[in-house]
């Protein structure tokens, strides 16, 4: 953990926070029989400050979020608002991109295989469920957020998070099927350690409707997901 004093700080000039620490242990996924997730694919961490200075927002690179194998890749990502996100189709089938959820709705139309629809630019903090209007299981989950603090947890064992300024925090624990869990968190001056579980007791795929607020029409491969 790297640990600045303020006048070696200013003696360097850093811009980075005068008193920093970090926040790290292991994160447990445990299924409906309370046995441990073999991954933490989709587990998203997120600090968000409380009492603790509120951290610039820069702009995110473009976050790619391919289609492909008739699935959204990453599933769970993260980007921060004015930021953009792009939908390359990288299957070979004709794909589209959705969400009705959020304050400005967005709709790609279909797409062919190897093209990239127009970015969209997300606005407002929130989760984003996206969905593709021709198959009904493909769904991903967008966070937009006002903290630079976060990370999903995709072949890792726990989360690790360095150089966050002292103060305290909401620790947010998400995934698809626990939904969202809190935990206060207290970051001084030096390394944090903690863990953390959550439970999956929600369905694997939330059912939802298509584009047009309609049933999704039954397909001959649905049961090729
Ligand atoms: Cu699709």
């Amino acid at each position: 953990m790297r640990q600045v004093a303020p006048y070696a700080a200013a003696l360097l000039g850093w811009a980075a926070p005068l008193w920093a620490g970090g926040l790290s242990g292991p994160v447990k996924l445990l299924d409906r029989n309370d046995k441990p997730r073999e991954t933490l694919k989709d587990v998203i961490a997120i600090l968000e400050p409380l009492g603790a200075p509120k951290p610039t927002l820069e702009k995110r690179p473009m976050l790619r979020i391919r289609t492909v194998g008739k699935r959204f890749a990453p599933r769970v990502a993260w980007t921060t608002p004015g930021s953009q996100v792009s939908f390359p189709n990288q299957d070979s089938i004709v794909h589209n991109v959705f969400s009705v959820c959020c304050t400005v709705p967005f709709d790609t139309g279909q797409y062919e295989p190897g093209d990239t629809p127009p970015p969209i630019r997300v606005a407002k903090p929130g989760l984003l469920k996206l969905y593709c209007n021709v198959h009904h299981k493909m769904n991903a989950f967008l966070w937009v957020l006002d903290t630079p603090y976060a990370q999903v947890l995709d072949g890792k064992t726990g989360l690790a998070f360095e150089d966050v300024p002292a103060g305290t925090y909401r620790l947010k624990l998400w995934h698809p099927e626990t939904g969202e869990k809190t935990f206060p968190v207290t970051i001084g001056t030096g390394a944090v350690h903690g863990e953390w579980t959550l439970s999956a007791n929600l369905p694997a795929f939330e059912p939802h409707k298509n584009k047009f607020g309609k049933d999704y029409p039954p397909t001959k491969d649905e049961g090729s997901y």
